[in-house]
């Protein structure tokens, strides 16, 4: 016998679980046109050459990669955002910028040691190409926001937590690293919650760091407010400036009470250029939700003229588990209008019929040809989620009448067939 498990790392979606996925897409999906974003997609192949990057970022080094039969070097793509990227760049001439786009990609990661680990997820992504400052940050977040009510969470349940990476380099500078290292320092950085504090002290130095300059790194992620920050850092520091300017339009929409300042947050990704941000739940006891920020430099990065964009990727694993710990998954059942019903061999050309007249009619019917006791067919009828049940009895239907059973009343009427089709 072949082996039935899905492949390693990859799920299989049985109806249940893909009706809650698609209810979790049908949120984002819908948040996303609600705030004037347009749907795009790509194929999930893409060339290696699109993830290679300088500064040993996590996602480039577990790649999904492999040769195909022409001897192409290619990879499951493992994010969006350089695939978005390619898009831009293909039309750079033909488009009109700003841009808001968003799509809910496949994406893939190969790690050696895997635990358990999931090696494919999907991932809502949402991006504003093309401009430049804060107005962009408000919308991308005020739609992120949006669909977590939408889910039904609320400020008590999860927080964004916001930072910069201007101001991250500003505290790099102040604490003398050069600026050549500033970006592999900040991808090291980013696995401080994961790893210890004496690796990540052995990282940094592996990066050229002293012992005093992980230290004054130390002390500022320390921080608690950005009023401290901004008095340790002295002077006016722009990047501080523009997170207490980005914190008040924030306010200003209503979202305030979302989100705080935090200056552990630096994300893994080395294109991130400004307002970096995280979604945690408030135990903090679950990974990243959802991450983002500012990347101004990766258009001009692959060779296109600089563009500005911002943009998140919300994965659907880590967001099902927290819905699910906070018992905020809804019921759903299969949406059924009617279940047609034949009390036996003789009722089944009737039921075909009359249930091919509702469908005509825009209703969702499903016809039971499985001919079980009646008993046992409206007990199926309710367990997936049918609002009335059309039984086809024999002395009825001679008389040219059907019973109708509501099941959440439990009440049954007969009715001539004629009236019920004009009902
Ligand atoms: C997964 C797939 C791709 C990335 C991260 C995670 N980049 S599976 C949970």
């Amino acid at each position: 016998m072949i082996d039935l498990k899905p492949v390693r790392g990859t799920r299989d979606f049985y109806p249940a679980e893909l009706r809650l996925r698609h209810w979790l897409f049908d949120i984002w999906r819908g948040t996303a046109r609600q705030f004037g974003f347009e749907e795009y997609d790509a194929c999930v192949l893409e060339s290696e050459a699109l993830y290679v990057r300088k500064a040993g970022d996590e996602i480039t080094g577990q790649l999904y990669n492999f040769d195909d039969k022409g001897g192409r070097r290619l990879a499951l793509r493992p994010e969006m955002t350089p695939t978005l990227a390619r898009l831009i760049l293909q039309r750079q001439r033909a488009l009109q910028f700003p841009l808001k786009w968003f799509s809910i990609p496949q994406c893939f990661r190969y790690e050696r040691m895997t635990r358990g680990r999931k090696r494919e997820h999907y991932q809502w992504n949402l991006d504003v190409i093309g401009q430049p400052g804060n107005v962009a940050e408000v919308e991308t977040i005020s739609a992120l926001i949006a669909s977590l009510e939408a889910m039904g969470l609320t400020a008590e349940h999860v927080r964004l937590h916001l930072n910069d990476r201007r101001l991250l380099t500003a505290v790099l500078e102040r604490a003398g690293v050069p600026e050549e290292h500033h970006l592999p320092v900040m991808v090291v950085m980013d696995k401080r919650d994961k790893i210890g504090g004496e690796q990540l002290e052995a990282l940094l130095g592996e990066q050229g760091l002293s012992g005093t300059q992980v230290r004054r790194i130390d002390e500022f992620l320390a921080m608690s407010s950005l009023e401290e920050v901004k008095t340790a850092l002295g002077g006016d520091t722009p990047a501080v400036a523009e997170l207490e300017a980005l914190q008040e339009l924030l306010g200003r929409v209503g979202f305030g009470d979302w989100v705080g300042f935090d200056i552990t947050v630096v994300r893994g990704l080395s294109y991130y250029t400004g307002t970096v941000f995280e979604l945690r739940d408030r135990s903090a006891s679950l990974r990243a939700i959802c991450g983002g920020g500012r990347y101004d430099s990766l258009l001009s990065a692959f060779g296109g003229d600089p563009i500005p964009a911002i943009g998140f990727g919300f994965g659907d694993v880590v967001i099902l588990e927290l819905l699910g710990d906070l018992g905020l998954l809804p019921q759903l059942g299969t949406d059924l209008d009617y279940v047609v019903i034949p009390f036996s061999e003789a009722q089944v050309p009737a039921a075909l019929e009359l249930s091919q007249k509702l469908r005509r009619k825009g209703l969702r019917v499903d016809a039971d040809f499985a001919l079980r006791k009646l008993k046992r067919a409206l007990q199926r009828a309710s367990e997936i989620g049918a609002r009335r049940a059309v039984l086809l009895m024999p002395d009825e239907l001679e008389r040219g009448e059907v019973v109708v059973r509501d099941m959440a009343k439990r009440e049954e009427r007969r009715v001539a067939m004629e009236a019920f089709l004009e009902e």
